[in-house]
C-alpha cells in the first residue's frame, strides 16, 4: 500500500485516508494508493461501508497538474473512479476544505457524500483550458440537470456546501469542522440503515427531463461573447451535451477524446503557466522565506482620488482601518462618496450585504492633516506624478510617522530612490503600484528601491495577499515592468497610425489577440489628457517631443471616455468606442501637416510592431534585472493589463511563437523604424544564438 493513501477500519467503517500535502492532489502515487485500498476495503469482511476523506486542509483539490503534459502512469483517474463507483460495498466521500476537478470526480463516483458546511466544490478545469476529464460532464448533469452543469463546467466557479447540497451535489451538509467525525456518523447512518449502493451513472431523471431541448445551442451562443477566443469552454458544452445523448458509457469515450484536444491546446499549456506563475511570483528569488514580516493594522492613504479611493477600498474589505488624507474638505466628502457608491452597486448587486457596506465604509476615516498619520503602520501616498510633490510629502512622512512605519509611493513611472531621498529612512520606502480600478484589478506591483529593506519587501509582498492581490516585486527604473513595456507598444501603436493604420484597425489586431480591449480604447478609459501633460512638461523642460494627432484630440476637448469623445465617441452612459470620421479628418490633417503619404498596413505588421517591441523592452527589463524571472513579467502582464492568460504572458508566448523569430523582426524593425526601442536585446540575441528560451533563464 502506498504511504499516501491509508486503510484501517472503525467498527464497521472501513476508513480510506489520503494523506499528500499541500492538496491530495491525485498524482500517480494517491491514485495507485486509492485502488489498493479500496481492494482492502473490499476484502474486509468487516466493513460495511466505506469512508474516503483526506487528511490536512483540504480534501482533493484535482489532478496533479504538474503531472500534465507527461506521459500519463497507470491507473488512469477514470479507471480508479469507476472502481469505486462499481465496489460492492456503499462508499461516502467525507469533504472539507476544496472538492476540486478530479477531487470531485472522486466524489461523484462514490455513492454518498457529506461535506462540511464550510467546504467549497468546483469542476475549475476550463480554467486551465480543460474539461472535467474523469467523468465530471457525464455525472454532474445526472445530479444537478444540464443548465446547473453547464454553468459550474463553464465557468469553472465554485458552490459553497449549502448550495451544493440545494443543487443535489451533496447529500449532507454539517455545521462541525472535525471532518473525519462528521464523515464516521455519515456513513454509520448509512450502515445502521442498511442504504445501497447509488450510483451516479444511473440515475436518468435528469437526463430524460432535458431531452428534445435547444438549450445546448442557447447555451452555446450565450458563451460566445462570454468566452471569446477561449477553446475548452466549447468542448465542454460538448462533453456534457454528450451525456444527454449518449449512453454512460459512449459519453465517458466522447470525454475523454475532448479532453485530450483541450490537453493538446496550446491554451492548456499558456493557461497552467499562468497558473503556476501566480504562485511562483510569490517566492521571491533573495528573498529569504522566513524574513520577518510587520503587521499592518493601519493604512493612511494620501489622496482621495479615484485611485487613493480604490486603494482604501481593498483595504476596509479585509477589515483594515485606513485613514485618509487630502488638503481640501471638499476632496475627501467627493472621495467617500465615491467608495459608497461603490459599495453600494456591489450591495445591490448582491456581492456584499448592506450591513458590510456599512461596516466598510465605518472603518474608512478622513482628515486634513498627516498628523492622523502618526500611529499607521503603512502610508500609500496616490498623489499625481509630480517628483517635486512627491519628495515633499514624504518628507513631511517622515517628519510624522511612527519609527518602523512603511512609506509606499504609488507612483506608476517615478524613482522610487528620489522619493525615498526626501527621507531619513530610505530603507522603509517602497513602490506600490496599484492599477486602475484599484479596487478591481488583481496586480500589485511592488517596487523596492536599492535601499529598501528586505522586511519591507517581504511585508509589501504579504499585503499583496492579504488585500487578494498577486504581488509581483519588481526594480526600480521609468515605468517598471508594466508601464514600461506598456510606452513602448503606445508609442508603436501611435507611429502605426502615423503611417497608415486607423486606431481601429491597430485596436482590433490586439483584441484579435485577446486583450479585453486595444491601445487606443485604453487610452480613452484613462484619459488622453494625461499623456498630453506628459509631452507638454517635457515640451516646457525644453525636451525636443514629437507632434502628435493624440493632442490635437486634447486641445479640440476630446480626453476620452469622460467627454464621451477621445480616439473614439461614446454615446450616452456607454462604453462602447464608436469610430468617429472627425478623429479620421484630424488624423489625415495631420499626416498632410507632416508630409507623410499613408500607406496600407497589414494587420501582421501592428501584431509585430506592437508585441514584439514589448518583448525586446521585457528582454531588456530581465538583463537589467528589474524582474528577476520572465514569469514575473507574463503576471504583471495578465493581471494588470488584460493580457490573454491563455497565452501565458508576452515572455511565455515569445517563448512559444520562437525567440528566432522575434529577434529576426525585431532586426528587420531597426533597419526600416529605427529608435532605440528597436535595438535588439542582448540577452534576446544571447537566448537565440544558445537555442534557448526565456523560460531557460
Ligand atoms: C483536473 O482535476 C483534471 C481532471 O478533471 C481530469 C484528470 C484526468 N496539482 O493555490 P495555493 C499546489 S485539473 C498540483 O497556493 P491556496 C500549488 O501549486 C485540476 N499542485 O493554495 C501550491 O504549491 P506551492 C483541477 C497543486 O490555499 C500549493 O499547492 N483543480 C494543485 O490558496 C498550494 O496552492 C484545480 O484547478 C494541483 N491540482 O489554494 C485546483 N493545486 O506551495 C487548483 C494546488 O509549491 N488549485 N497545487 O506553490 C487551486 O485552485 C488552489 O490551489 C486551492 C488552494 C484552492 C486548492
Amino acid at each position: 500500500m502506498s504511504e499516501v493513501v491509508s486503510y484501517r477500519r472503525q467498527g464497521v467503517i472501513g476508513v480510506i485516508t489520503v494523506n499528500y500535502p499541500p492538496v491530495n492532489a491525485l498524482g500517480h502515487a494517491v491514485r495507485s494508493g486509492l485502488l489498493a485500498a479500496l481492494e482492502q476495503g473490499q476484502a474486509d469482511a468487516d466493513a460495511k461501508v466505506l469512508l474516503l476523506l483526506c487528511e490536512g486542509r483540504t480534501f482533493m483539490a484535482g489532478a496533479d497538474i504538474r503531472e500534465f503534459g507527461k506521459p500519463m502512469q497507470a491507473p488512469g483517474l477514470p479507471q480508479v473512479i469507476d472502481a469505486y463507483e462499481n465496489c460492492r460495498k456503499p462508499v461516502v466521500a467525507a469533504i472539507h476544505g476544496t472538492a476540486l476537478g478530479g477531487g470531485l470526480e472522486t466524489a461523484l463516483g462514490c455513492h454518498y457524500r457529506v461535506a462540511l458546511a464550510s467546504a467549497k466544490l468546483g469542476l475549475p478545469e476550463v480554467k486551465l483550458g480543460l474539461l472535467p476529464g474523469a467523468g465530471g460532464t457525464q455525472r454532474l448533469p445526472r445530479l444537478t440537470g444540464a443548465q446547473k452543469a453547464l454553468e459550474l463546467i463553464t465557468s469553472g466557479d465554485f458552490v459553497a456546501a449549502p448550495q451544493a447540497l440545494a443543487l443535489g451535489i451533496v447529500d449532507a451538509v454539517d455545521a462541525g469542522d472535525d471532518i473525519k467525525a462528521v464523515g464516521l456518523a455519515f456513513a454509520q447512518s448509512v450502515a445502521d440503515e442498511g442504504k445501497p449502493v447509488r450510483r451516479v451513472r444511473d440515475l436518468s431523471d435528469k437526463v430524460e427531463a432535458a431531452k428534445g431541448s435547444d438549450m445546448f445551442e442557447q447555451f452555446r451562443a450565450g458563451l460566445a461573447k462570454k468566452a471569446r477566443g477561449l477553446f475548452s469552454p466549447f468542448k465542454c458544452v460538448d462533453a456534457v451535451e454528450a451525456a444527454f445523448t449518449l449512453s454512460f458509457d459512449d459519453g465517458m469515450k466522447r470525454e475523454r477524446e475532448l479532453f485530450t484536444e483541450c490537453m493538446a491546446s496550446p491554451q492548456r499549456a499558456g493557461l497552467i503557466h499562468a497558473f503556476f506563475a501566480e504562485r511562483e511570483v510569490a517566492k521571491v528569488p533573495g528573498l529569504a522565506k522566513d524574513t520577518p514580516v510587520r503587521d499592518i493594522d493601519s493604512v493612511g492613504i494620501i489622496g482621495a482620488g479615484t485611485m487613493g479611493g480604490g486603494i482604501a477600498m481593498n483595504f476596509a474589505n479585509v477589515g483594515i482601518p485606513v485613514t485618509m488624507v487630502e488638503v481640501k474638505q471638499e476632496a475627501l466628502d467627493k472621495g467617500l462618496a465615491i467608495i459608497r457608491r461603490n459599495y453600494e452597486n456591489s450591495a445591490k448587486k448582491g456581492r456584499i450585504s448592506q450591513a458590510q457596506v456599512e461596516e466598510r465604509m465605518a472603518l474608512i476615516n478622513t482628515s486634513l492633516s498627516y498628523d492622523d498619520f502618526k500611529d499607521v503602520d503603512l502610508v500609500i501616498e496616490a498623489v499625481f506624478e509630480n517628483m517635486a510633490i512627491k519628495k515633499e510629502i514624504f518628507a513631511k512622512l517622515d517628519e510624522v510617522c511612527k519609527p518602523g512605519a512603511i512609506l509606499a509611493s504609488n507612483t506608476s513611472t517615478l524613482d522610487i530612490d528620489e522619493i525615498a531621498s526626501a527621507t531619513q529612512r530610505p530603507e522603509d520606502v517602497v513602490g506600490m503600484h496599484f492599477f486602475s480600478p484599484a479596487n478591481v484589478m488583481k496586480l500589485l506591483e511592488n517596487v523596492r528601491g536599492s535601499k529598501t529593506s528586505a522586511e519591507v519587501k517581504a511585508t509589501v509582498m504579504a499585503v499583496a495577499k492579504t488585500i487578494n492581490k498577486v504581488g509581483v516585486l519588481v526594480g526600480n527604473c521609468h515605468g517598471f515592468v508594466g508601464n514600461r513595456m506598456l510606452h513602448k507598444r503606445g508609442a508603436e501603436a501611435m507611429a502605426l497610425v502615423n503611417e497608415g493604420a486607423s486606431p481601429q484597425q491597430v485596436d482590433k489586431v490586439l483584441t484579435d489577440l485577446g486583450y479585453p480591449m486595444g491601445q487606443f480604447a485604453m487610452s480613452d478609459l484613462a484619459g488622453i489628457d494625461v499623456g498630453y501633460r506628459i509631452r507638454e512638461e517635457r515640451r516646457k523642460a525644453g525636451e525636443t517631443v514629437e507632434a502628435s494627432w493624440m493632442d490635437k484630440l486634447v486641445e479640440q476637448g476630446r480626453l476620452g471616455q469622460k467627454t464621451q469623445a477621445g480616439v473614439y465617441k461614446y454615446e450616452d452612459g456607454s462604453r462602447t468606442p464608436i469610430v468617429d470620421p472627425v478623429v479620421e479628418q484630424i488624423i489625415a490633417d495631420f499626416r498632410a501637416e507632416q508630409g507623410i503619404t499613408p500607406r496600407a498596413i497589414s494587420d501582421q505588421e501592428i501584431l509585430e510592431r506592437c508585441m514584439y517591441v514589448m518583448i525586446n523592452e521585457g528582454a531588456k527589463i530581465l538583463e537589467e534585472g528589474i524582474a528577476d524571472r520572465a514569469l514575473d513579467v507574463d503576471v504583471v502582464w495578465i493581471y494588470g493589463y488584460g493580457f490573454p492568460a491563455y497565452r501565458g504572458g508576452p515572455m511565455f508566448w515569445a517563448d512559444q511563437l520562437g525567440l528566432d523569430t522575434i529577434l529576426a523582426a525585431v532586426k528587420t524593425y531597426q533597419d526600416r523604424v529605427g529608435g532605440a526601442q528597436w535595438q535588439p536585446s542582448p540577452l534576446l540575441e544571447k537566448l537565440v544564438s544558445e537555442g534557448k528560451t526565456f523560460a531557460d533563464l
